[in-house]
């Protein structure tokens, strides 16, 4: 199936190569569907074969606790199945020498802290950055993770034909965005057969149908296989195949349930010995499943019911709805989430050949890169191709991924086939986790937090734990590795020390408030979250004497270290968090005595703003230790500019020297970059107002690391697939010393024509937006709460505008570019240049 050689797409373009792909599809008898290439669907002319490979993967589906990926075998189907809680460690766990104790240390170490303290000061006259620390620092401060754990895959069902075809035709295999449905179409024997499969939250359950075009034509039997982590059994009775066991590491108890319903005056249904399902001679199947485990998020023991009734349960009420129910209830539920966005760019060169599928494009691609320059045109048409269902597949992915009830998004969203996936697919606070809700607000997915502010505020009693008795401090703390049995305290390595972990992670609860304006949300959740966070940096902070200054010491720079006092990143980040906080307790009123001392904190912290010898802003306190060579993935000390906001075009000093870290990152990793460290670039490039070279990081992402189905890959994160979609958002929308940015740094290939709908700015307001010569045309602004609109769109609110809702004209104001536009809430705002 590959797209033949780059010699067809030369003189041709792509054209060329398409013709021939249509040729020979022709050839087959298969029937292209043209008009799917400009829309949302990912589609593909071949089974999936490597859940893992470059090409030829499964689609993902999901609703948040659930997820599978189905693969569109013809003779076998096979759906990988997960949920999300299925983990191995935390208490009870047999991994590792000592019982679970949340990385808290097992013995009290007493002066520990202090003489790492005392040490580092030292070391902040050495002119070159010590690297001793990792050796003596661990045996100060880390240890193993016994019991830390890993998520599991959940187990494997598969749909094995009795009679499988000698040959089949028309072979399509698609998963429509706009549906969150896949669809797999064969044609034997003169039988069109069809099936779909889609993953539903208002039911909890996946389900598939099977059709065909004649009577009768469905023979296969169902089988589910065990994941393999420990004991475990299938059973069938009545056509539902129940898979029953407990991982052997924590005793977890699990359990999956698949209903076949076949219809059909033919239709048999017959169990098997081994607990798989025969059907025979059946007109239409329907295979419904749903999974479940006796996880809870409760510390200290994280278990509550057996699965075994609620996973019945939720198994009777879904098959009691015939397929059409459940198909009309997810896609209501779906499609008023996704379809709130959309996004239009420039299409080129007549677009890209209908008939080269996804694999097809990532081929291509792959071979055009190879001589840049002679393939330009064939790159450019794939990547504006691919941009904007890159954008919509992050958006697709949150939904999937992160529904109200169950888990976040871990390093893999929800899919995971192993039982020893990359850092255990766990929840990363250095960059990981956050990075995944990064598109939430945004893009208008709000909702798709839940999961995350659930899973912040069960780490606040184990971290309070953690707080006092690793940092003889008040509050509550968590470091860089979090499982879902609340371990907040150290790993054997001090690249994970990490205590600001509260800081990124609130930012995001703060940041939900700025967007939807939620006042109980801020004054229940959020804020006590974030005022008890304080409270351990009010413990932890110590006074630097070189400066009087207060600095986070020991900390560590992501994953580079050494430990020294102030590096910037946790400067910033306590900045941050101390400046949300003393907003958030003037916002609600409360606190005051609090928020004052939390302001002499705020005044005398070093806020990790330092501008070095060779103009770079300063990674540590040393300006000699920043090495311009350096291409490690964290930039970290690039917080203040995103997602922090210390740095803005109002700070152009920093601004500028932010550009020179970050330029200097972007080359010397040019050739290596490959997942969430691209998609950070490519945010933090847009928030550097620099859309040309946040693209290009987008492009390359598209280039090296996202596979056929379009996860990210090299290994599979989920990061760099949800960073690259809040990346394009903030190319187009981003908000900026307390103003709404429009189109603040779009890119130069998209400017000439776009449009977008549904993105979302601070304080309830959702934007629509359309451009021409890289300036808005139009804007529409939709208030949510009413208030006060403030927006900032280079020369269209510098110049003069008519603004009007309805036909009526709106009487605003414009002060330093921005508009000022006092709006009623449910309004719809008409901003254009004056005519
Ligand atoms: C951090 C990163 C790695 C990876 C891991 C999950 O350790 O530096 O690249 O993303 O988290």
């Amino acid at each position: 199936m590959a797209a033949g050689g780059l010699a067809a797409v030369g003189a041709s373009g792509i054209l060329g190569q398409g013709t021939a792909r249509a040729a020979a599809v022709a050839a087959q008898g298969s029937t292209p569907d043209d008009s799917t290439n400009s829309g949302l669907v990912l589609w593909y002319h071949d089974p999936a074969q490597d859940w893992q490979g470059y090409l030829y993967n499964p689609l993902p589906i999901g609703n948040g606790a659930l997820g599978a990926m189905v693969f569109g075998g013809v003779a076998q189907e096979h759906v990988q199945f997960n949920e999300h809680t299925l983990w191995t460690g935390g208490p009870g766990s047999a991994d590792g020498g000592q019982p679970y104790n949340f990385g808290n240390w097992y013995s009290p170490r007493p002066g520990a802290l202090e003489t790492v303290r005392t040490t580092i000061q030292g070391e902040l006259s050495s002119v070159t950055r010590p690297d001793d620390s990792a050796t003596w620092g661990a045996s100060m401060l880390c240890q193993d993770a016994d019991g830390y754990g890993a998520y599991q895959a959940f187990g494997d069902a598969y749909i094995t034909l009795t009679s499988p075809p000698a040959a089949y035709t028309a072979y399509r295999r698609q998963l429509d965005l706009n549906t969150g449905i896949t669809t797999t179409t064969y044609a034997a024997d003169g039988v069109t057969y069809q099936r779909e499969f889609l993953a539903s939250y208002p039911d909890g359950v996946v389900a598939g149908q099977f059709t065909a075009s004649t009577p009768a034509a469905q023979s296969f039997t169902v089988s589910v296989a065990p994941p393999g982590s420990g004991p475990a059994t299938v059973t069938s009775a009545g056509g539902r195949i129940t898979l029953r066991g407990s991982l052997s590491d924590n005793g977890m108890n699990y359990e999956a349930q698949l209903q076949v319903l076949a219809d059909g005056t033919r239709a048999k249904v017959t169990g098997n010995a081994d607990g798989s399902v025969t059907v025979t001679t059946a007109d239409s199947v329907v295979l419904v499943l749903t999974a479940g485990t006796d996880y809870a998020a409760s510390y200290p023991y994280y278990r509550g019911a057996d699965p075994h009734q609620r996973v019945t349960a939720v198994l009777d009420a879904a098959t009691k709805r015939p397929f059409t129910a459940v198909r009309g209830r997810h896609l209501d539920d779906y499609q008023e989430l996704f379809g709130r966005v959309s996004l239009q760019i420039p299409q080129v060169l007549g677009g890209v050949d209908p008939s080269l599928d996804i694999d097809d494009q990532m081929n291509l691609l792959d071979q055009a890169m190879t001589d840049e320059a002679a393939n330009e045109d064939v790159i450019t048409a794939l990547n504006r191709n691919l941009e904007p269902l890159l954008f919509q597949f992050g958006r697709y992915l949150l939904i999937s991924s992160s529904r109200p009830g169950s888990l976040p998004v871990n390093l893999q969203g929800v899919w995971n086939d192993v039982t020893d996936p990359p850092w255990n697919s766990d929840y990363t606070t250095n960059i990981n986790l956050e990075m995944n809700y990064w598109p939430a607000e945004v893009t208008n997915l709000a909702e798709t937090t839940a999961p995350l502010f659930d899973f912040i505020e069960a780490l606040r009693e184990p971290g309070r734990v953690t707080a006092r008795e690793m940092f003889d401090a008040s509050g509550w703390t968590a470091m860089n590795h979090l499982n879902p049995f609340g371990y907040t305290g150290v790993q054997p390595s001090p690249t994970e020390w990490s205590p600001e972990s509260t800081g990124w992670l609130l930012h995001s609860m703060w940041r939900y408030y700025r967007y939807t304006g939620d006042r109980e949300f801020l004054a229940t959740r959020a804020y006590p979250a974030m005022l008890e966070a304080t409270e351990f940096w009010l413990d932890y902070l110590v006074t630097d004497p070189t400066d009087g200054k207060l600095v986070v010491s020991p900390s560590y720079s992501p994953e580079q270290g050494p430990y020294t006092p102030a590096c910037s990143y946790s400067q910033m980040v306590v900045w941050d968090l101390l400046s949300n906080t003393i907003e958030a307790s003037a916002e609600l009123g409360t606190d005051a005595a609090y928020r004052a001392k939390l302001q002499s904190t705020l005044d005398n912290l070093d806020p990790g703003l330092r501008i070095g010898t060779w103009g770079q802003l300063q990674e540590w306190k040393v300006s000699s230790w920043d090495d311009p060579n350096s291409n490690h993935r964290h930039i970290s000390h690039l917080y203040g500019v995103f997602p922090g906001h210390q740095i803005t075009p109002s700070t152009p000093d920093l601004f500028d020297a932010a550009t020179v870290s970050l330029n200097v990152r972007t080359v010397n990793d040019s050739e290596n970059g490959i997942g969430w460290r691209l998609a950070l670039r490519a945010n933090l490039w847009a928030s550097l107002r620099d859309g040309n070279t946040a693209l290009a990081e987008v492009d390359h992402q598209i280039w090296r690391n996202i596979l056929g189905n379009m996860l990210n890959n090299d290994p599979f994160q989920i990061d760099g697939n949800l960073g690259s979609t809040a990346a394009m958002a903030r190319m187009l929308i981003q908000e900026t010393d307390g103003a709404t940015d429009i189109l603040p740094a779009l890119p130069p290939q998209w400017a000439s024509q776009g449009s977008f709908a549904g993105l979302r700015g601070h304080g309830g307001f959702e934007y629509d937006v359309a451009w021409s010569d890289g300036v808005p045309t139009l804007i529409k602004a939709r208030s949510g709460l009413g208030g006060t609109a403030r927006i900032r769109s280079g020369p269209l609110t510098a110049g003069p505008l008519t603004v009007s809702a309805g036909r009526r004209p709106v009487a605003h104001g414009v002060s330093g570019g921005v508009l000022i536009l006092p709006t009623v809430a449910g309004q719809v705002y008409e901003i254009s240049p004056a005519s």
